[in-house]
């Protein structure tokens, strides 16, 4: 833990969790995507998760007092709305690889809580919306939208990101509803051109009861810095990403484990310095 002040801290985990979770139930409806589950598979699922649970009860002699402290603890992660930021940091990463594995075109990874879907649309090339000298080195990508047969689409790249403090929009407060939020829609030549500023590297909220687990068990609350993508075009799957930058101290040790190689970026600083990059998505058809 470093001694200088954190802005950061201002942002209160009540805050950015119950937002979160209000988001969730907002834009999704998540049973009704799985009504047809048969029993059996249910059954198995919850039965080996129970199993693995007794397992590390009986190989480390869990306690009451260690039982107890479970139960408070998951009670409290509801009452945070902190659930979305608990399984998107410690459990999304493995449900994207087994979702993405047959896939030929470009690496995804997990889309995290802080996602709005209907951004602002800014064409195929333009500034994402943000305040009168938002802070932050600026960012010019560049980049194309192809099929895995090399043919360019007509898209939507929809990009989200945190500011130059770590702070998203409609999550933290006092930010502008769609600041650093935007859609960018291909033409024919399946090309856009984005202006935006670089992210900073993203703490997860230390006052909650993600913040209490991580300071219990001794680990950093860090994501490097990144940028989130979904990426569409008709007849092909939806890719949720993000991407990093080179030597962040967060690149090896991402707490949601969510950094690929063939997710870093390669910006080059030019002579006013600000940053520009070339990074271009491939998609797979949908399979009929
Ligand atoms: C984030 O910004 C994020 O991307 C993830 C996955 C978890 C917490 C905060
Ligand atoms: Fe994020």
């Amino acid at each position: 833990m470093t001694t200088i002040e954190n802005p950061i801290d201002s942002a209160t985990a009540a805050a950015s969790g119950a937002s979160a979770t209000e988001r969730f139930h907002t834009d999704k409806s998540p049973f009704a995507a799985v009504k047809d589950t048969p029993k059996e598979r249910v059954s198995q699922l919850a039965g080996e998760v129970l199993s693995a649970v007794h397992d590390t009860i009986r190989r480390h002699r869990v306690s009451y007092d260690e039982y107890n402290a479970l139960k408070a603890w998951l009670i409290e992660v509801g009452a945070d709305g902190e659930w979305p930021l608990f399984l998107d940091v410690w459990v999304e990463h493995v449900v994207e690889d087994v979702a993405t594995d047959h896939r030929a075109g470009s690496k995804g990874t997990i889309e995290g809580p802080y996602y709005v879907p209907g951004s602002p649309e800014c064409g195929a090339r333009g500034t994402i919306p943000m305040r009168d000298g938002e802070p932050g080195t600026p960012l010019v990508w560049q980049g194309t939208i192809t099929s895995t047969d090399g043919s360019p689409l007509e898209g939507k790249v929809e990009l989200w990101h945190a500011d130059s403090e770590g702070f998203y929009s409609q999550f933290a407060p006092n930010i502008p509803e769609w600041n650093l939020r935007g859609t960018f829609s291909t033409g024919a030549d399946g090309s856009f051109e984005i202006n935006t500023i670089r992210p900073a590297p993203y703490q997860i909220p230390t006052d909650g009861s993600c913040g209490k687990l991580i300071a219990a068990a001794g680990w950093h609350a860090w994501r490097p810095a990144h940028l989130h993508v979904k990426v569409s075009a008709p007849g092909h799957e939806l890719l949720t990403a993000q991407l990093y930058f080179p030597g962040d101290p967060h690149n090896d040790d991402d707490i949601a484990d969510a950094v690929k190689p063939e997710l870093m970026l390669d910006p080059q600083t030019g002579a006013d310095g600000s940053e520009s990059v070339v990074y271009n998505f491939v998609l797979d058809p949908v399979k009929a």
